[in-house]
Order: C-alpha cells, then sequence, then structure tokens
C-alpha cells in the first residue's frame, strides 16, 4: 500500500520556506536569499519515506503585486494552493505577526486542507516567547498542528516527517523513485547566478534583477574552452537590471562587485553540476522588463 502527498510550503516573503524544501530533500533546489522575493516560480522537490511518497511544492512569498512579474509569482502560489493535499504555513517566528499574517490566516481558514503551522527560526528564539507565538497564532485560526522548527539547521524535523508521513492520503506515488525534482540544470543554474546577486545587494537592485542563459556548452562541443579540460561546462549569463544606476552596483569600483558575484556562482554552479564550469558574465540594461509579458515567457516566469 502506498501514500501520496502533495505539499504546498507557503507563506510570506523571508520566512524560510526556501531553506525549508532544501532541508527537507537533503539537496540544494531553491535559491536562498535575505531579500524578500527571492524565489520566483514553484519549486518541486520530491521525498520518499518507505512507502510514502511527498511532492514539496516550494513558492513565492505571498506580497503586494506591482509589476506583472508579481502577478505572476502570485499565480504559482495559487496553483500550488489548489493542487495540495496539505499546506505547511511557514512563518518568520523571530517577526512580529503582522496584517500579512492575518490576511494569509483569513484564506487559509477557508482552505479545504490541512493547515500546519511551523514557526520557523527556532535558534533565534527563547523558550518564553515560542510559546508566546504559538498563542498568538493559535488565536488567529485552527491548525492541524503546530510545529517549531529551524529550518536553517534541520531542526526539530523529525516530527514533521512524522506528521506528514501520517496524513499523506493513500494513493499512488506521481513520481519515479529517482525523481527528487523537474528542474533542469540550467533552470538552476539561473537561480543560484541570480541568488548571488541578491546576496550582494541591497534595496531596489535585487527585485529588478533577472537572469538569462545564453550560451550553455559541453565539452566536445563547438567554441568549448579546450582549456577548461574535459567533461566541463562552459555557461554565459546575461543579468538583466532596470536601471543604468543598477548596472553600475552590480560592476562595482573597477568591476570588484561583478568578479565576486562570478566567482561565487561559479563555485556554485561547479557544486551544482559536479564538473568543471567556466561562467561568463554579462550586465545589461532593460528598462521595465518586470512589466513585459514577452519577456517573462522568455525568462519562464
Ligand atoms: N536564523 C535562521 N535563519 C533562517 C532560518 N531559515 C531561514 N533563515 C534565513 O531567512 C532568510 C530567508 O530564507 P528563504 O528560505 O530564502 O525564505 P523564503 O521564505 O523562501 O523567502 P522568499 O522566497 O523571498 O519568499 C535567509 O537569510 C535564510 O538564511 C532559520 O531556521 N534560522
Ligand atoms: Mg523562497
Amino acid at each position: 500500500m502506498a501514500n501520496f502527498a502533495t505539499v504546498a510550503i507557503i507563506g510570506l516573503p523571508n520566512s524560510g520556506k526556501s531553506t525549508l524544501l532544501n532541508a527537507l530533500v537533503g539537496e540544494k533546489l531553491a535559491a536562498v536569499s535575505q531579500t524578500p522575493q527571492t524565489t520566483r516560480g514553484r519549486i518541486l522537490g520530491v521525498v520518499n519515506r518507505g512507502s510514502v511518497q511527498l511532492a514539496f511544492l516550494d513558492t513565492p512569498g505571498i506580497h503586494e503585486a506591482k509589476h506583472v512579474l508579481n502577478q505572476r509569482m502570485l499565480k504559482h502560489v495559487e496553483t500550488a494552493l489548489a493542487e495540495a493535499d496539505l499546506l505547511l504555513w511557514v512563518v518568520d517566528a523571530d517577526g512580529f505577526l503582522g496584517p500579512g499574517e492575518r490576511d494569509l490566516a483569513k484564506r487559509l481558514k477557508k482552505a479545504k486542507q490541512p493547515v500546519y503551522l511551523l514557526l520557523n527560526k527556532l535558534d533565534l528564539l527563547s523558550k518564553g516567547r515560542l510559546l508566546e507565538k504559538v498563542t498568538q497564532y493559535k488565536d488567529l485560526m485552527g491548525f492541524r498542528e503546530i510545529v517549531p522548527i529551524g529550518a536553517k539547521l534541520g531542526q526539530n524535523l523529525e516530527p514533521l516527517w512524522s506528521i506528514l508521513e501520517r496524513d499523506a492520503p493513500q494513493g499512488d506515488w506521481h513520481f519515479q523513485d529517482d525523481t527528487f525534482t523537474d528542474q533542469t540544470e540550467r533552470g538552476m543554474a539561473m537561480e543560484f547566478i541570480r541568488e548571488k546577486v541578491l546576496r550582494k545587494t541591497r534595496e531596489e537592485v535585487p527585485h529588478g534583477v533577472a537572469v538569462i542563459i545564453e550560451r550553455w556548452i559541453e565539452s566536445g562541443q563547438d567554441e568549448y574552452p579546450e582549456d577548461l579540460g574535459e567533461g566541463g561546462t562552459f555557461i554565459q549569463a546575461q543579468i538583466l537590471v532596470e536601471r543604468a544606476n543598477h548596472r553600475k552596483i552590480l560592476l562595482g569600483s573597477g568591476g570588484e562587485m561583478i568578479r565576486d558575484i562570478r566567482q561565487s556562482a561559479q563555485r556554485e554552479l561547479k557544486k551544482l553540476l559536479q564538473r568543471p564550469v567556466r561562467l561568463e558574465l554579462h550586465v545589461k540594461v532593460q528598462e521595465d522588463w518586470r512589466n513585459r509579458p514577452e519577456q517573462l515567457d522568455r525568462l519562464n516566469l
């Protein structure tokens, strides 16, 4: 007898949803940064535990949509909410319970699926404050379970696993037992390059950044740089920004910033692809790309 559940990971920006997905899958699938709205799409991570298969869907943080990009981001949340059997609401338990949380609770009250509250960032909280949070959230709505977790350090995930295994409905697995995501290498490369940009920039710059893979050349193909060695990959990517002054910030004085970003992204891609990688980055200004549907299509957003 088999069990299968689609499990949506939802919540406000920066609460730790992607960190949790990575911790649950045990692989880095999603970009993580301190910048809200890091995740722009839905990211699938499949985990098999005994006879139970769990398909986790990481989603963008719920926020006010100001651009066409943001509307598309929120659509991914809606789709995940509609598809899921179980809903994990991840909150930053170290933050304030504000209007965003109240609005989301109002929506989740109407959900047909069970809602589990995950009080994340356990490592930053005293026991007393944690208990206080539990009381505050309990006042908002009824939860199937409330579990304090520390996604970053993988704290207290065992109780969560037990709950999910217990509540996954009976049904056939949807994925082969060796599948853990539907993301392509290129898609992940784009995300991880953007992650490095987000980790190094502040304020309005990160939100206007997108990454396009322009060339992806494998060993043996034409124009492969032979000095990279056998079995490697040459990647040329474009970083889109919205304004000329953002481009300046990204380049940094004497090109220091972009060099830094390139180096850390290249390191990350080597880890991801498990082979030699050379990364080349170009920064290009394109005003208002976040409101251009055809550009968003091209970016797979
Ligand atoms: N101290 C601490 N920090 C955490 C924990 N979990 C996540 N973080 C940090 O919180 C920030 C946001 O994490 P993400 O996983 O990107 O958050 P998210 O909910 O996916 O954010 P969006 O994609 O923007 O919606 C990062 O700086 C993480 O390192 C935790 O358990 N403890
Ligand atoms: Mg995220």
